[in-house]
């Protein structure tokens, strides 16, 4: 019954759905923009992780020659601290900025996430797969995205998602092995970066302003510093999480 609407009434869906934007498109002038870089610092006795338990799964533990190491908190050879999400918090002229083409892969291989933390964008898409000959559960636990649950078989065909809002970091979890988390970060922009083996950053082709950088740990927590990027210029900002 509510579907008899008079003609000419609702029928442009997509000028309800899509409120006109207030913000221009972002873009960077080239000619003007630097980088910003710097190193995730780790001060303190390196902690040990435990290896995880798969013996209630034989099919997982049976991919690994020797015990998987949790991902918790892992500092690199080089005193630096991996898996930090790196990102411009504020400073940026207001914008909306469109998504890469290219999908984020977040990979199911050997019971374990790869990458173990996965930036992305608002309306990026990422691609789930499933490399493993047993059954995951993929849980987004997101509190501003819409949180979702979806099944994967034994190498499933890959699964597309977005996330509308940004949201940063939230656990990607399994049902089926309660081990395996990966940590996602949606950004509205395209500045951002995770630490890898070397435990540095940079965020490249960024307008000149001073600016608010953050670094999330799914452990350690945030930290926040500020920087000047000058025209054409590159700036650099170091971190430092400590076991005290
Ligand atoms: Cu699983």
């Amino acid at each position: 019954m509510v579907a008899l609407l008079p003609a000419g009434c609702g029928s442009a869906p997509e000028a309800t759905t899509h409120p006109k934007a207030t913000v221009p498109e972002g873009q960077v002038d080239p000619s003007s923009a630097g980088n910003i870089s710097g190193r995730i610092l780790f001060a303190g006795d390196k902690p040990s992780m435990p290896s995880i338990d798969m013996s209630s799964n034989p099919s997982c533990e049976r991919q690994h020659r020797t015990p998987v190491k949790a991902e918790t908190v892992v500092v690199n050879a080089n005193g630096t601290l991996r898996n930090a999400f790196v990102r411009i918090k504020d400073g940026l002229a207001p914008a909306h900025w469109t998504p890469p083409e290219e999908s984020v892969q977040l990979t199911q291989s050997g019971c374990i996430y790869e990458p173990h933390v996965v930036g992305i964008m608002v309306g990026q898409t990422l691609e789930i797969l499933n490399d493993d000959p047993v059954n995951h559960n993929v849980h987004a636990e997101s509190q501003i995205n819409p949180a979702w649950n979806i099944s994967e078989a034994p190498r499933d065909e890959h699964k597309f998602r977005k996330f509308p809002r940004e949201e940063i970091l939230f656990p990607m979890t399994c049902s089926v092995h309660p081990w395996m988390r990966s940590y996602i970060g949606v950004s509205s922009h395209p500045f951002f970066a995770v630490t890898g083996e070397d435990g540095s950053f940079t965020l490249r082709g960024v307008p000149p302003g001073t600016y608010t950088i953050e670094v999330v740990h799914e452990k350690l927590g945030r930290k926040e510093g500020k920087v000047t990027l000058p025209v054409s210029g590159v700036a650099s900002i170091d971190f430092t999480y400590g076991s005290q």
